[in-house]
C-alpha cells in the first residue's frame, strides 16, 4: 500500500491546441498556437504575422483529437485514468475573443468530450488558458497588455463555468502563467499573454503590467466561478522549477532566494492576494508606472486559489555574479549555470526527481494550500518497431523516479496532494519546440516533426507500467 489516498487522481495532461487540431473546424477562430511554425531541437519556434501559406503550422492538425476523440478516451479508459487534463480553447468558444455570444458548435465539442470521459469515470480537469488565446485579441489589442482583455477572459470564464458546472470540478486558470519571467524571448510572452514588443517598450515592464491583469482576471474568474458552483476548486497553474544557489556562498544563496522570488510572486498573489513586499519596492525603485488600482488589489485578496497546481520537469541553479547589483536581480536566460550533480535530457532539461519533493515541501509551507501536480514527464525520441511496439524504459525510470519522490512527499511530510497528470500521456506536439518527434505519451501517435503518419494510436511499454501503477495506486512502482 502506498500512502496515496484512495481517491488520488491518477491522470494525465495534454492541451487543447497541442492535440485536437480542427484549427478551423466547428467555427473555430485562430489562436496564437495557429501563428506558430514548427521549430527543433535547439531550433525556435517562428512567430508569423498571421497565417501564411506555405508555411508549416504544427498545431493545425496537431493528432486531430477532434475527430478521433471517442477511440482516444477508450484507450484512456484502458489505462485506467481516474482524470484527463485539458484546456477548453478560447477560439472554440469565442473565436475572435471579443463577441458577445460564444459559439454553439464549440460549446457542444466540450459537452461530447466531458460526456464522454464521465462515461468511463474519468474527470475532465480543465485549464482555461493554455497557450491559446485568440489572435485577434493581439492583432486588435496588443494582447494582455490591454486591460480590456480582463473583461472578455471573464466572459470566456463565466461561459464554460456555467455550462459545465455539473461536469467539471477542478479548474485552473492560467497555464503557467509564471512562464513569462522570461520576457526576454519572444515565446514565453506570446503563448502566455499574446505580446509582441513594440520597438522601445521595456519587455519587463509589460511583463508586469500584462501579468498583473491575469492575476486580476484570474482573481475574478475564481470568485464567479465559486457563485457558479461552490464546489469548484479552481487553481493557479505554475511552472515549478526549483533554483538552486551554485555553492554554499552566501551570496549564491541570496541570489537563488532572489530568483525564487521572481520566478513564484505569481502564486503569492494568486494564494495570498497580495504582492510581496519585495516586488513592490522593486517595482517603484525599477520607476515602472504600472496600472495597478486600489479596486484591483480588493479584487486580488477577494479571489484567491484553492490549490496550487503545478508543472515539474526540472531544475535550475544559479550564481551571484561578482558586480551584483544591490537588487540582486535574476534575469532569466542569463543568470543560470550547470547543476553538475544532475543528468540531463537531449534537449538539456536537468533531471532532478528530489527537487520535485523539495517544491512540493516549498509549496505546502509557503501557501498551506493542497497541491495538484498536473504536469511531469520526458520528452524524448521513441523508435517504433517493426511489431509496432515501442521500448522506453528511459521513460518509466523518469517517471518512477518522480513517482517515488512524490509519495515520499506525501508519505514523509504530510503533503496534501489531490493527484498527478503526466503532461503529453498521449503523443502530442511539443509547446516548445512544435516538434511531434518529442515525445511524451505512453500512447504512440504515427506522426513526425515532417507532419508525415497516419495518425494510428499504439501502445508503448509505459503503458502498461503506469496501468500497473494506477492498479495498485502507486504502491508498486
Ligand atoms: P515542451 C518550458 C519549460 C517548462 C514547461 O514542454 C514548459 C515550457 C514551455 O515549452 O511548458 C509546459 O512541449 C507546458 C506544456 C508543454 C510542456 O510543458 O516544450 O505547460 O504546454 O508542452 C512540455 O517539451
Amino acid at each position: 500500500m502506498s500512502g496515496l489516498p484512495k481517491d488520488f487522481l491518477w491522470g494525465g495532461a495534454v492541451a487543447a491546441h497541442q492535440l485536437e487540431g480542427g484549427w478551423q473546424a466547428g467555427g473555430k477562430g485562430v489562436s496564437v498556437a495557429d501563428v506558430m511554425t514548427a521549430g527543433g531541437n535547439g531550433v525556435g519556434r517562428r512567430i508569423t504575422d498571421g497565417v501564411q501559406p506555405g508555411e508549416n503550422y504544427p498545431n493545425h492538425e496537431a493528432i486531430d483529437f477532434y475527430h478521433h476523440y471517442k477511440d482516444d478516451v477508450k484507450l484512456f479508459a484502458e489505462l485506467g485514468l481516474k482524470a484527463f487534463r485539458t484546456s477548453i480553447a478560447w477560439t472554440r468558444i469565442y473565436p475572435k475573443g471579443d463577441e458577445t455570444e460564444p459559439n454553439e458548435a464549440g460549446l457542444q465539442f466540450y459537452d461530447d468530450l466531458f460526456d464522454e470521459l464521465l462515461k468511463y469515470g474519468i474527470q475532465p480537469v480543465i485549464t482555461l488558458s493554455h497557450f491559446e488565446m485568440p489572435y485577434h485579441l493581439v492583432t486588435e489589442y496588443g494582447g494582455w497588455r490591454d486591460r480590456r482583455v480582463i473583461d472578455f477572459f471573464v466572459r470566456f470564464a463565466t461561459t464554460v463555468f456555467t455550462r459545465y458546472k455539473d461536469k467539471v470540478k477542478y479548474w485552473m486558470t492560467f497555464n503557467e502563467i509564471n512562464n513569462q519571467t522570461e520576457y526576454n524571448g519572444t515565446f514565453a510572452l506570446f503563448t502566455n499573454s499574446g505580446i509582441q514588443l513594440k520597438p522601445g517598450e521595456n519587455a519587463e515592464r509589460v511583463m508586469y503590467q500584462t501579468a498583473h491583469y491575469e492575476t486580476v482576471a484570474s482573481a475574478l474568474a475564481v470568485q464567479i466561478g465559486h457563485r457558479i458552483n461552490p464546489a469548484f476548486q479552481i487553481g493557479a497553474m505554475i511552472a515549478m522549477v526549483p533554483i538552486y544557489p551554485a555553492s554554499p556562498d552566501p551570496r549564491d544563496v541570496f541570489k537563488a532566494e532572489r530568483a525564487m522570488q521572481t520566478r513564484y510572486w505569481f502564486a503569492d498573489v494568486q494564494a495570498k492576494g497580495r504582492y510581496p513586499e519585495w516586488l513592490r519596492q522593486y517595482q517603484k525603485n525599477a520607476g515602472f508606472d504600472l496600472d495597478i488600482t486600489l479596486p484591483d488589489l480588493d479584487v486580488l485578496q477577494a479571489g484567491t486559489v484553492d490549490y496550487i497546481g503545478f508543472s515539474y520537469y526540472m531544475s535550475f541553479a544559479v550564481k551571484a555574479q561578482r558586480d551584483e547589483p544591490k537588487s540582486f536581480k535574476y534575469v532569466e536566460g542569463r543568470d543560470g549555470v550547470e547543476n553538475p550533480t544532475v543528468a540531463r535530457s537531449e534537449w538539456g532539461w536537468q533531471i532532478d526527481p528530489q527537487g520535485l519533493r523539495y517544491a512540493m515541501n516549498w509549496f505546502a509551507d509557503r501557501y498551506d494550500l493542497p497541491l495538484f501536480i498536473v504536469e511531469n514527464g520526458f520528452g524524448a525520441i521513441d523508435k517504433k518497431e517493426p511489431d509496432g511496439s515501442v521500448h522506453d524504459p528511459y521513460r518509466v525510470d523518469y517517471l518512477r523516479r518522480h513517482i517515488e519522490q512524490m509519495e515520499l512527499a506525501v508519505e514523509e511530510d504530510g503533503i496534501p496532494l489531490i493527484g498527478y497528470t503526466p503532461w503529453g500521456f498521449i503523443d502530442l506536439v511539443s509547446a516548445g519546440s512544435g516538434q511531434m518527434d518529442k515525445r511524451y505519451g505512453f500512447i504512440y501517435v504515427d506522426k513526425n516533426d515532417a507532419g508525415e503518419g497516419t495518425l494510428a494510436r499504439s501502445k508503448k511499454d509505459s503503458f502498461y507500467w503506469y496501468q500497473h501503477v494506477i492498479e495498485t495506486n502507486g504502491a508498486d512502482l
